[in-house]
């Protein structure tokens, strides 16, 4: 089914009276009204919500059969609450709804003064998303016309989720490096030998992409004024390359914003010295100081694709489309590994998974960690330049595993899934042991599905984003941000109180990308660093300053 979005504004012509309401049989009529001022207007109350249009296939009017008064009482429940979000201006907060059911859907959005339409989709309240208890998302949901609508209402749900998570962040922990929500302060940890300020750097991509353009500004002005890069501790030189370098590069690629570069130049050279080494190969922790380095890497027999092996493999293949397919030992690597990989460690369940197991010492484990589940994604980006003939093969191969982390998902209480999950002692994609049942708002899974949907276009990869969205929203969302849970099979939660900042610079930026159209980011052009940071590929480099005039946010999304 298709869906035609019809933006108005109040106020300016044509009056709402005679706003062109007309649809096709077998379409969604999307109306937004943007209204200024606090009131919502009388007309709109009276006239338009209460009698939306239903243009839909009539084989569907058995899954909607509402009443119009019910929504018409729902919104009228609705309108005067106030806005739940920390930074909502007030007056801002006043009304602000969804109406729904029928086939019609109309966004009521205030606006203070002409914002752009992004601008304004960010004073969606809070109301939207408890809606969809009631049935706006349930009976998209049953009607079959899920996709389309709901690709919209989760596209604004995932900003709205940004908007949320940065919003509490800034005022909790403000140039920490994590917010931790049910305390309400912020968290420093040592990762960063000392660096401040990890989700800020890890959130500006998302923000500017987003179109957070307020939030973006902010964060780009704590990075000129307070980012101090002379911090005295043991870094991981993982943690910061991926997540400062990655962050303040895409940035830079993405805004043409010179301190970025000037910021990620001075780092990158602190963090040269860890690179000379005999092999090449770096070592893993770095003082940016004194530049003192410590051990390099050890070689072992445990052989993952999930942690500590990971990006590795995903580097292969990346780096081979970063250089427009022309670093033929990355991607001679790539496939070699992955013969191997498929020859020793991808296995099939008892019950017809696809997983990805570890091998210790010539011993498989039949794990797979959350953290693998981003094969899903990679081996699709790989479908296309693989040995002949196999095009197909690494497509149903990434299907497949993809499949099976959805499953991880699904068969949990909270339809979230645990750190680890095993396919021996009569599990299946569940996690057997305590210690591997937490969820610390990883993205890797979501990343898969963000992928798949974009090489495939199969629903139901948007369906399973969505599932995640309201786990995400019922489970981590406290009221100061979102917190990652201890145990995805309890239904009761017990919330762990931190904010990773992997869940700005991923998590919500695939879930963001999932829902909006191909163009915004396409893959052809734009490759992801293992943080979620976008950098162009090689012939894309040049041209980023031009670029960079135009707005990269909501292209073609409505
Ligand atoms: C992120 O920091 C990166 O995705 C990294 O590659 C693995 N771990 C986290 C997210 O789970």
């Amino acid at each position: 089914m298709k869906s035609v979005v019809k933006l108005f504004k109040l106020g300016s012509s044509p009056p709402v009276d005679k706003v062109d309401m007309k649809c096709k049989q077998g379409e969604n009529l999307l109306c937004v009204f943007l209204f200024f001022g606090p009131e919502l207007p009388q007309e709109i109350q009276n006239k338009h919500i209460s009698k939306p249009k239903r243009c839909s296939r009539s084989e569907q009017k058995a899954h909607h059969r509402s009443s119009v008064t019910d929504d018409h009482k729902s919104f009228m429940q609705h309108k005067n609450r106030p806005h739940p979000g920390p930074a909502a201006p007030s007056s801002r907060a006043q009304i602000s709804i969804a109406v729904y059911r029928g086939w019609n859907f109309f966004l009521l959005i205030p606006c203070h003064v002409e914002s752009p339409f992004i601008a304004c989709l960010e004073a969606i309240p809070h109301q939207l998303l408890a809606s969809r208890e009631e049935s706006l998302f349930q009976s998209l949901h049953s009607g079959g016309c899920w996709s389309d609508l709901s690709h919209l209402n989760l596209f604004v749900l995932c900003l709205q989720m940004m908007k949320f998570a940065w919003d509490n962040y800034k005022r909790y922990a403000w140039g920490k490096n994590e917010l931790r929500p049910l305390t309400r302060n912020g968290h420093t940890g040592n990762m960063f030998g000392g660096l401040r300020g990890a989700s800020i750097v890890d959130s500006l991509d998302t923000l500017y992409i987003m179109g957070l353009m307020e939030e973006y500004e902010e964060a780009k002005e704590w990075i000129q004024n307070n980012l101090d890069l002379n911090s005295n501790g043991e870094a991981s030189l993982f943690e910061v390359n991926i997540r400062y370098v990655g962050g303040l590069l895409s940035a830079y690629y993405l805004t043409g914003a010179e301190i970025f570069k000037q910021k990620v130049m001075e780092l990158g050279e602190k963090l040269l010295p860890a690179f000379n080494t005999p092999t090449g190969i770096p070592r893993g922790v770095i003082n940016l100081v004194s530049c003192r380095h410590g051990f390099p890497l050890v070689f072992s027999d445990h052989v993952s694709i999930g942690g500590l092996g990971d990006s590795f493999y995903e580097y292969l293949i990346k780096s081979y489309l970063m250089s427009e397919k022309t670093d033929q030992e990355a991607q001679k690597m790539y496939y070699r590994a992955m013969e191997a990989i498929e020859t020793n460690l991808v296995q099939k369940s008892p019950g017809g998974l696809t997983y990805v197991a570890e091998w210790r010492g010539g011993i498989l484990d039949h794990k797979m960690g959350h953290l693998a589940c981003f094969s899903g994604g990679m081996i699709g980006i790989g479908a296309d330049d693989g040995p002949a003939g196999q095009r197909q093969h690494y497509l149903d191969l990434a299907a497949e595993i993809t499949h099976t982390c959805h499953e991880s998902y699904s068969r949990s209480a909270t339809k979230l899934g645990p750190e680890a999950f095993r396919f021996d002692a009569g599990a299946e994609a569940t996690a057997n042991r305590l210690s591997d049942r937490y969820y610390i708002l990883r993205p890797e899974v979501i990343e898969s599905y963000m992928y798949m949907w974009r090489l495939t276009h199969n629903p139901k990869y948007r369906e399973w984003g969505w599932e995640a969205v309201e786990a995400l929203e019922k489970h981590c969302r406290v009221d100061a941000g979102f917190s990652g849970i201890r145990d995805v099979y309890a239904s009761t939660v017990s919330h762990d109180n931190m904010q990773q900042s992997f869940f700005l610079s991923e998590t919500l930026k695939y879930l963001y990308l999932l829902f909006s159209d191909d163009d915004l980011l396409p893959l052809e052009d734009w490759v992801f660093n293992t943080e979620a940071h976008p950098l162009p590929e090689c012939r894309m480099m040049a041209g980023h300053a031009e670029r960079k005039r135009k707005p990269l946010f909501f292209t073609s999304h409505l």
